[in-house]
């Protein structure tokens, strides 16, 4: 049976690339809800709906295990995710969050959606883990059309990134947490404008990890190579297939719209 993921649109596709690199062998079915998107500037409870939607259609493909890929849905809609579905729920920010404990001066920045951040739920999470942590949080909106763009590297992009993260720089935080689906794309940029002695947590690597923890500890076998791959978007798939590459780092082969909700 496959793991089911899904994101408010392409930027759930930086988690799928982890999932493939760390388990190469296992089924994935991608459900990248189009049509909605954006989830990081919606309320809590529209996203929460959304999400609830989005997860049905996969649970009726038969998946075994639910990533949420989408930070924003993550911080949001988790809760009623596990509440309503039987099978293990992943989110992005828990993963995201462990990692971030290893900071050394406790000083720790997080990124991401208005949502996200609006949520406070990185805080609690990292607080959970590191009571006396100082958490510097900065809502970063432009990133992702950015990223959608490929300007990723562009002179208005490093731009961007030091209105942003001058705060962060200041408060010299020694992690940043890259809260959202499509900073890792940034990774550069946010480097060079951090400094190279700041860690990036990159949540879509963290959150790989995370599942596949979590087959280990339940004893799965981990077929080695040659999982299938199928895609579904609500809205036409033209966009996605191209703005889905730089995302994924391959080609996504044939990507079905489907409705949902
Ligand atoms: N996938 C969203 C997130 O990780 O928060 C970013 C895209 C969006 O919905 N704005």
């Amino acid at each position: 049976r496959a793991i089911g993921i899904f994101d408010s649109g392409v930027g759930g596709l930086t988690v799928c690339k982890e999932i493939i690199r760390q388990l190469p062998g296992e089924n994935l079915i991608y459900l990248g809800d189009t049509a909605r998107v954006p989830y990081g500037t919606k309320s809590a409870q529209t996203v929460e709906r959304y999400a609830l939607e989005a997860a049905s259609f996969l649970v009726e493909q038969g998946v075994k295990l639910l990533v949420v890929a989408c930070n924003t849905a993550s911080a949001v809609a988790l809760p009623a995710l596990r509440e309503r579905f039987q099978l293990p729920v992943i989110g992005v920010i828990e993963p995201g969050a462990q990692r971030a404990a290893d900071s050394r001066n406790r000083r720790i920045g997080v990124i991401g959606t208005e949502g996200t951040i609006n949520s406070g739920r990185y805080e609690e999470a990292i607080r959970a883990r590191v009571p006396d942590a100082k958490v510097l949080t900065a809502a970063c909106p432009l990133f992702v059309p950015l990223a959608e763009e490929c300007w990723s590297e562009h002179e208005v992009a490093r731009l961007t990134a030091e209105e942003y993260l001058q705060p962060l720089r200041q408060a010299k935080v020694d992690t940043l947490v890259l809260g959202c689906t499509h900073y890792p794309l940034l990774r550069k940029t946010i480097q060079q404008v951090m400094g190279p002695d700041v860690l990036l947590v990159d949540s879509a690597e963290e959150t790989a990890r995370a599942v596949a923890d979590l087959f280990a500890e339940q004893g799965l076998a981990l077929p080695e190579l040659g999982g299938r791959r199928d895609f579904y978007v609500t809205d036409v798939p033209t966009r996605f297939e191209r703005v889905g590459r730089a995302f994924l780092g391959r080609e996504l082969g044939r990507v079905q719209q489907v409705q949902i909700g």
